[in-house]
């Protein structure tokens, strides 16, 4: 049975790619889905990849993964720097939790130096793009292989 990994992405993420000031890039985010799921393949993962507006939506992911996923990728993008109940979910959840974000967060404005989910994250990838998500899922199925 492959490990399944939820790679969740926040608020505003479906317009990766559409933004003028070119902070996430040109490529849009079903392409940089795409290259995931064909990354995953390759890495023998199922990768359930799912986006939502919604905090709330989000939290319901979370808990779901906690029955039927082992690891969580995460860009919890604009609610970052302000959800507790994302957060206290993550904590709760068992397995491997990498913290993603397309763009450099420390080279930007002071209010995205401070990451409520990096208190529950195993790693942090930030400012390499849609690299750095195929980075995170390389990364996953080697911190799922170390702990089998
Ligand atoms: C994405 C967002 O939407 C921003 O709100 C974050 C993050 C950064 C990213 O770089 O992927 O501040």
């Amino acid at each position: 049975m492959p490990h399944t990994v939820y790679f969740l992405n926040g608020p505003n993420a479906n317009l990766y790619g559409l933004d003028k000031s070119g902070t996430y890039g040109s490529e849009s985010f079903a392409s940089i889905e795409a290259r995931c799921q064909a990354h995953a393949s390759e890495l023998g993962l199922h990768l359930a990849f799912r986006q939502s507006n919604h905090e709330g939506v989000l939290v319901d992911w979370i808990q779901e993964a906690r029955l039927h996923a082992s690891a969580i990728i995460i860009n919890a993008a604009g609610l970052t720097y302000s959800s507790v109940p994302i957060l206290d979910a993550l904590l709760a959840f068992d397995g491997p939790i990498i913290e993603v974000h397309m763009s450099n967060i420390w080279k930007r404005e002071s209010f995205r130096h401070h990451s409520y989910v990096s208190k529950a994250a195993t790693g942090v990838i930030a400012g390499l793009g849609q690299l750095g998500y195929r980075m995170a899922l390389s990364a996953t199925a080697e911190l799922l292989e170390a702990q089998a």
